[in-house]
């Protein structure tokens, strides 16, 4: 078999995706997902200006070859432009090799071992009766666990989350347009008003209810510690992101003083993102998804890695990972042992009538189909008819006027 043609597709039905669609001279063809919110067409570019023409005439069962050639080959190695647009490569790949098998991909990688995939949905509220209405609605659709996130008083925004009129289970959604939104920030308001949201919570909701928070890499090491052992009473699943992510010894200092359980690395790219988090046992669960993480292959190298230090996957999972990305995610939750949750938070109807999927999600939980492959299309008509609209992630302000981390 060879690849006769790689094309890159950008689509907009509410919020841009890069979509890579493999072709091979035997008709088989594997879609990967490149999606790199607010920084779409750089990844599009990498791949239809560098890549693809690397592919033509390749044969597309060497997986791994074509990985290590094209993050070895380049001589750049890592970032998150170079590493979506591998991942999408690598995807792509595993598609068109489990369609050629006539197997559903987690069957290559093992096969299961579960029944479903586990997922938490996203609540979010201005304030706690606007959340605790969130939370019941998460409910309601059946999600076993939630994040939940709320306004601070004193802030406008509701960090980390975006309400706009095509959200999604309060999932954040860019603002489109030429420029960002500023949003505003203060870290000891939030210190102080989070342990009684989670109070509020749980006096509402009873001790079992998994409860997430993310602190979206705001915090200082010292201030992570603080938060992470007020929040201890509360039994959380995690506290992700508590500081920035580039930094992996500020985990230590926040592991020194904490029980709360700590999850990170959505905007890692590499394995080496994790070696002093995984091999010193600093943190709980690994974030990264197949889209921003090089593929199906380095995921599931980090995934075996972190099983022998005792940590589980918790893959990343909003809407600005496709559905394709979305679709291997839940194969590799299916396959690996050391599973811990998978992140969902849905798809406007429109996004799911341009990628039509053999997965499920059903009551809270997911499963990826029997379809050979990934088991995603793409309606390449309907993709053609939305177009890519600018739209960035919103930048965040101190209230004297500080760039903050968002
Ligand atoms: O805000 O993916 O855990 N999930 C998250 C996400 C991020 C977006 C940024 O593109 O933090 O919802
Ligand atoms: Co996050």
């Amino acid at each position: 078999m060879k690849i006769v043609d790689a094309k890159v597709v950008v689509t907009s039905p509410g919020r841009n995706f890069v979509t890579l669609k493999i072709t091979t001279d035997e008709g088989i063809s594997g879609l990967g997902d490149a999606t790199l919110n607010g920084r779409e067409l750089s990844v599009a570019s990498y791949l239809r200006d560098h890549v693809a023409p690397l592919l033509i005439g390749i044969d597309p069962h060497r997986i791994e070859d074509t990985w290590q050639s094209l993050y070895r080959g380049a001589y750049w190695r890592r970032g998150p432009v170079t590493m979506a647009a591998i991942a999408a490569v690598d995807v792509a790949l595993w598609d068109i090799k489990a369609k050629a098998a006539g197997l559903p991909l987690y069957q290559l990688l093992g096969g299961a071992s579960r029944e479903r995939v586990g997922t938490y949905g996203h609540a979010s509220g201005q304030d706690i009766p606007e959340l605790f209405d969130s939370i019941r609605a998460r409910l309601a659709e059946g999600y076993p666990s939630i994040r939940i996130q709320t306004g601070i008083p004193g802030l406008k925004a509701v960090y980390g989350v975006h309400t706009a009129d095509h959200a999604v289970d309060g999932a954040p959604i860019p603002h489109q347009g030429a420029r960002p939104l500023v949003e505003d920030w203060d870290t000891s308001a939030y210190l102080r008003h989070m342990p009684t949201v989670f109070e509020a919570v749980r006096n509402e909701f009873g001790p079992e209810l998994p409860l997430l928070h993310d602190a979206h890499h705001r915090l200082t090491p010292i201030q992570a510690a603080q938060l992470g052992k007020d929040l201890e009473p509360y039994r959380l699943f995690w506290l992700e992101d508590c500081t920035p992510a580039e930094d992996q010894n500020a985990l230590r200092l926040v592991r020194g003083h904490t029980t709360t359980p700590l999850a990170i690395g959505e905007v890692f790219n590499s394995l080496y993102d994790y070696q002093t988090l995984v091999s010193e046992k600093l943190i709980d669960y690994v974030r990264s998804a197949v889209t921003h993480f090089g593929g199906v292959s380095p995921l599931r190298k980090l995934f075996d890695f972190a099983a022998q230090h005792q940590i589980k996957s918790g893959i990343h999972g909003p809407e600005d990972i496709s559905p394709v990305g979305m679709a291997a995610a839940v194969h590799l939750d299916l396959a690996i042992h050391n599973f811990g949750i998978q992140e969902y938070s849905g798809y406007t109807a429109l996004t799911e009538e341009v990628f039509p999927h053999a997965y499920t999600f059903t009551s809270g939980y997911l499963h990826p189909g029997e379809a050979p492959g990934i088991g995603v299309e793409l309606n390449e008509d309907l993709a053609a008819a939305h177009e890519y609209k600018a739209a960035y992630l919103p930048v965040n302000r101190l209230q004297d006027g500080t760039v903050h981390d968002w």
